[in-house]
């Protein structure tokens, strides 16, 4: 793989099963798997060029509707996406793709490696110039603020940011909770580069009523139906409020990814990462709690008390979910390496939703005993802290690692997961496997 193309641009992946004469006939229409047959029907145009690998399908108003271009139908084109080589997708309508621990062993998430989350169609012919950003509601004097005046008028900063999907670790639930399967890779530390919400906001002025944000992005609906919002969250406002928010136009030095939000998105570290609004076209003062899609019945809210595994809760139980819980993530080494002497170096990263990391332990006799590992400061706050170990094995054999982390609280992560519905906050430990001699 070249790796002088550009985010958003084509991907070409050979498929790794064998061609067969009849995905190659002009019928491939009726060869192709079902499934996929609706992913690709259902996307754009902008979407399909980008697989496709090309900024535009100069045609495509000929194409009959629902027409599977014969670059996805003989399985020559993978649903890949461009400048996030190495992603698991999970799902291509919407594009959802994670990433394997071993590609997080970064300090900072290279913008290849940040996960996408996606719940409906991202815009097409995005353009930073022209962009405009409404703040309203509650507030004394509403705003439209271009990009270059967030720039001008505001103080500009850079943050390591930890952003992780309210569902990362969903795949583990039993009985299992639907949804996008996540495991281990939907969260990323990148760095961000914008300016705070609280300065935006307080330009225009919160008035006392105000108590919640609703956030608006300029992608579609799945259905395709221009009234209908893909989701629209929102925060309470002392957490809106709060330095470490941002309003960021850069990731990691350069534009954001199209598919993480470009040219203009929130960062809300810490919270569920539905809070971090992409492709932000508008931030709404709200009196009351917002009720947006994806804000209410049981989305990103868990029962209000633990409840077993499989229970039925009442729709009225569920309470919105805040702050994300203490986590770790093993980067290093990639779970079931082989390791020919008997010790390995072990490195990864923890975090606790707004709070910091007070230790790290690591065990390798199933939790029996720990060693502390040794941690590195927050660069920033929310930011994510890095921990590593040298480990040593008393001889040849299956071990796993295990990971627990500690916040400033005092809280660690559970060995179990705590099972709610919808498959949210799963912070139980990380667990590798190692074959050493
Ligand atoms: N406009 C918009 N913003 C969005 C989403 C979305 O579908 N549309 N998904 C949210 C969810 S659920 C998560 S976890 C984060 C993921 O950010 P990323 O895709 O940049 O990793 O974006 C959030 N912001
Ligand atoms: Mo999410």
């Amino acid at each position: 793989m070249p790796n002088d193309h550009k985010p958003g641009t084509p991907t070409h992946r050979p498929s790794t099963k064998a061609l067969s004469d009849s995905s190659l006939s002009p019928d491939n229409q009726h060869q192709i798997d079902p499934a996929r047959r609706k992913v690709i029907s259902g996307m754009g145009i902008a979407t399909m060029a980008s697989l496709l690998g090309v900024h535009a399908i100069p045609y495509h108003r000929n194409m009959p509707p629902g027409l599977i271009p014969v670059a996805f139908a003989d399985g020559s084109t993978s649903l890949a996406v461009e400048g996030k080589e190495g992603l698991l997708v999970l799902n291509d309508r919407p594009v959802n793709a994670e990433t394997p621990p071993h590609l997080l062993d970064d300090e900072i998430t290279p913008t290849s490696r940040h996960f996408i989350r996606n719940n409906g169609v991202p815009p097409s012919d995005v353009d930073a110039e022209a962009w405009e950003l409404v703040i309203d509601g509650v507030v004394d004097k509403p705003l439209t603020l271009s990009i270059n005046d967030l720039k001008k008028n505001f103080e500009v900063v850079t943050r390591d940011l930890v952003i992780e999907c309210g569902g990362n670790g969903r795949a583990f639930f039993n009985p299992p909770a639907s949804g996008n399967q996540w495991t281990y890779g939907a969260v990323a530390c990148s760095s961000w580069t914008g300016v705070r919400l609280a300065d935006v906001l307080n330009a225009a002025g919160v008035k006392p009523e105000a108590v919640y944000t609703a956030h608006y992005g300029a992608d579609t609906h799945l259905s395709g139906k221009p009234d209908k919002l893909p989701i629209s969250r929102g925060v309470p406002i002392a957490k809106a409020m709060s330095d470490e928010n941002l309003i960021a136009f850069a990731m990691n030095g350069e534009a954001l990814h199209p598919m993480n939000g470009a040219p203009l998105r929130l960062v809300v570290p810490g919270w569920p990462g539905s809070c971090s609004q992409k492709w932000l076209k508008r931030i709404q003062l709200r009196d009351v709690v917002h009720d947006g899609p994806k804000m209410t019945g049981t989305s990103y809210r868990v029962p209000n008390r633990p409840v077993a595994p499989g229970e039925k809760v009442d729709k009225e139980d569920f309470i919105i979910i805040e702050r994300m819980p203490v986590k770790s993530l093993i980067t290093h080494p990639a779970t079931d390496t082989q390791i020919g002497g008997n010790s390995v170096e072990v490195r990864g990263h923890a975090w606790s939703g707004d709070r910091s990391i007070q230790g790290v332990a690591l065990s390798i006799d199933f939790g029996a005993t720990w060693i502390e590992a040794e941690l590195s400061e927050p660069t920033n706050p929310a930011a994510w802290q890095h921990f590593r170990l040298d480990v040593k094995f008393p001889q040849a054999g299956y071990y796993e690692i295990w990971a627990k982390a500690t916040d400033s609280e005092g809280v660690s992560q559970p060995f179990g997961i705590a099972w709610n519905p919808k498959g949210y906050l799963n912070n139980s430990y990380h667990r590798i496997a190692i074959r050493v001699g």
